[in-house]
């Protein structure tokens, strides 16, 4: 059936039957395709009937459907003519692992930070109304760990005061974020889900009561006038309704008719309503099942039949930091670690295993758990707050002004910085240099190797009238690059025969940069590779290491517009110091989904790109310097 589907108008006029079978399809084509490609498979398991449901009631793309965080859109690109495009899903030319208008008219955000699509859903469908498109649906389809997001709540509020507008939130309640969704949220929907509902007890008594003769419906109206009352005794969802916003739920999200039969009430309330649906992460696949920790949220490659990884084991720089972590929290009892909902990726399972009352998940909540990391500072407690780079955008303004203008010793750890390639622009760790290097007080750490991170780590968490950053990329950690001599806070990593061309490497590139310059001696160029380690604040003894050479370039796996090789044209500019400078970064551009080595590839940021741009650069150099002699020479000669 799945190959009839080339648009949503397909599924109309389809039995109940023909979808089921349609579902059985739709999972073992994510099963086969996921497994090979790696993706988001727990989280589109469990949206199959749901998204059916969703494109049968409304007619997209005059109505808009939001998936919140995007990464649950598989199935909904499916059904809007994509599902040749998986084959080279995440993959250079392929399909997106998020939403992307490029690709789609159904595609309107394209996402993969959580917690937005409320927000959007709120200024589409006013927009809508404001315009005077009446007959036009915003649906939104947001995840229980999505609704941990403050944006969320800010979007709600607002949502629940503007009465006249056709938005539909379907909650999407699977009971996990990666890890099972925490806090008094989750617990306040368990309850919704458990008490079956006073949606049921008014049908039941409907059905009754319209078959009891003469009193049968007065009774039902009376009842249903008195709804607010029954439903806080039959049900307590009385906080979304309390807020303003019509609930209705709970409802069996892998029952399409169930599902259908809510949305088109929902459709035709003509004002904000939440619906609210029961679905299981990683449903009709045993392996997923069976997976506590995550459900299978995100794959690598697997075996389909196992779901066993079938990449090779490698040591990662996530699982360096959270082995030094737990070393640390063992003598360190004032060590806590922070997660945003992120625990398994993070590699704080590790932590949290040892120190349970020492690990604080405060869910998709970047900037709360900033703040709240200087405030456990404040009370006497390290904080190390673990994220990837492309999340902390979300709680600058906490990191800038609650931790660092209050000097809190709080370490963030940054994991996936730099290019990560696969999952797209949105999710580039590319930001963190250059936001971080306008943060007053913050000590930024760039480690080569496992060695560095480990020994970078432990300083960090030393420093208590500080914060501090240590930032490093996603994947394999690469072997240990020694130092030749530490100078100043500063490792010369190779010294070149001659003094032209001084090479700073920003943390994990350091390896691309040796190999660069012990080729770059056979070309007759003398590079010297050096590694500062602290990023920020920059040792003042680059300045006087510099003044020795031609050049000086910078290699650094983020956006070269303000980044290391910014800050370091700044130092020698005050310093008075005209050596030319050449950085070789990430461009100020979005990256479309590649692989990391791919992208690299395409930045010049490998040995052989670095080596050629260094001998281009000397060359030009020399010529002009010997333009610039033979002028002397010929002044002097006309003088
Ligand atoms: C701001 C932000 N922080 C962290 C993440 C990482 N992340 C991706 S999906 C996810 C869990 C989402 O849970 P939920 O919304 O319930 O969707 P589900 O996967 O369960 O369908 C998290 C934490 C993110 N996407 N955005």
């Amino acid at each position: 059936m799945i190959e009839k589907i080339h648009s949503p108008a397909d599924l109309a006029g389809l039995e109940y039957s023909a979808l089921d079978i349609l579902s059985a399809e739709i999972r073992e084509f994510l099963i086969e395709k996921v497994t090979k490609t790696g993706g988001h498979l727990g989280p589109n398991l469990g949206v199959v009937e749901l998204t059916i449901a969703i494109h049968r009631v409304f007619d997209s793309p005059r109505d808009v459907i939001l998936f919140d965080t995007g990464h649950q859109s598989y199935v909904h690109k499916i059904l809007t003519g994509r599902a040749s495009g998986f084959d080279l899903l995440r993959q250079r030319g392929g399909l997106a692992g998020y939403p992307n208008r490029a690709e789609s008219e159904h595609d309107v955000i394209e996402n993969s930070h959580a917690s937005t699509a409320l927000s959007w859903g709120d200024g589409i469908s006013r927009g809508f109304a404001i315009k005077g498109e009446n007959d036009r649906h915003v649906v939104v389809v947001v995840g229980d760990g999505a609704l941990t997001g403050g944006m969320s709540w800010e979007a709600l509020n607002n949502i629940a005061a503007e009465e006249k507008r056709n938005l539909i939130i379907v909650i999407n309640d699977n009971e996990r974020s990666y890890s099972p969704t925490i806090g008094g949220l989750a617990t306040y929907l368990s309850t919704l889900r458990v008490t079956s509902g006073y949606e049921k007890f008014l049908d039941w008594g409907k059905e009754v009561l319209s078959k009891t003769p003469v009193v049968g419906g007065p009774i039902y109206g009376t009842l249903h006038g008195m709804k607010k009352g029954i439903k806080d005794i039959v049900a307590p969802q009385g906080m979304f309704e309390d807020l303003g916003l019509k609930y209705m739920g709970p409802i069996d999200g892998h029952d399409i008719a169930a599902m259908e039969r809510a949305l088109e009430r929902a459709k035709q309330y003509g004002a904000p309503i939440l619906v609210h649906a029961i679905t299981q992460k990683g449903r009709g696949y045993k392996p997923a099942i069976a997976d506590e920790a995550e459900k299978f949220h995100t794959v690598g490659i697997v075996d389909p039949e196992t779901g066993e990884s079938l990449s090779k084991g490698v040591m990662t720089w996530t699982k360096v930091f959270a082995e030094e972590l737990v070393e640390i929290g063992r003598v360190r009892k004032d060590v806590v670690a922070i997660t945003a909902a992120m625990l398994g990726p993070t590699g704080l399972d590790l932590f949290q295993a040892e120190f349970p009352e020492r690990t604080i998940d405060v869910g998709i909540a970047e900037a709360h758990g900033a703040t709240s990391a200087a405030g456990m500072a404040f009370a006497g407690l390290h904080p190390v707050m673990a994220v990837y780079s492309t999340f902390l955008n979300r709680a600058f303004d906490q990191l800038l002004l609650d931790v660092a203008l209050h000097k809190a010793g709080v370490t963030f750890v940054l994991d996936r910085s730099g290019i990560t390639g696969d999952d797209g622009p949105s999710h580039n760790g590319m930001w963190d240099l250059a936001l971080t290097g306008i943060v007053p007080t913050l000590r930024v750490g760039a480690p080569r190797d496992g060695t560095r991170l480990k020994e970078l780590l432990r300083e960090a968490v030393e420093i208590s009238d500080a914060p501090t950053l240590i930032r490093f990329p996603k994947g394999a950690v690469v072997a240990d690059i020694p130092t030749f001599e530490r100078r100043d806070g500063i490792d010369v990593l190779y010294r070149g025969e001659s003094a032209d061309v001084l090479l700073v490497s920003i943390g994990a590139l350091a390896n691309l940069a040796v190999e660069a310059a012990s080729q770059a001696y056979r070309e007759g160029v003398g590079v010297t590779v050096i590694d500062p380690r602290w990023v920020k604040p920059l040792p003042e003894s680059l300045i006087t290491m510099a003044r020795r050479y031609k050049s000086v370039v910078v290699i650094e796996d983020g956006i070269r517009h303000g980044g290391i090789a910014s800050t370091i044209s700044e130092m020698f500019r005050d310093a008075s110091l005209e050596v030319p400078i050449h950085s070789i970064g990430v461009p100020l551009e979005f990256i479309e989904h590649s692989k990391r080595a791919e992208i690299l590839s395409d930045l010049g940021i490998t040995a052989q790109h670095i080596l050629r741009s260094i001998v281009e650069w000397s060359s030009s150099l020399k010529e002009e310097m010997q333009f610039l002699e033979h002028e002397n020479v010929d002044r002097k000669q006309n003088r």
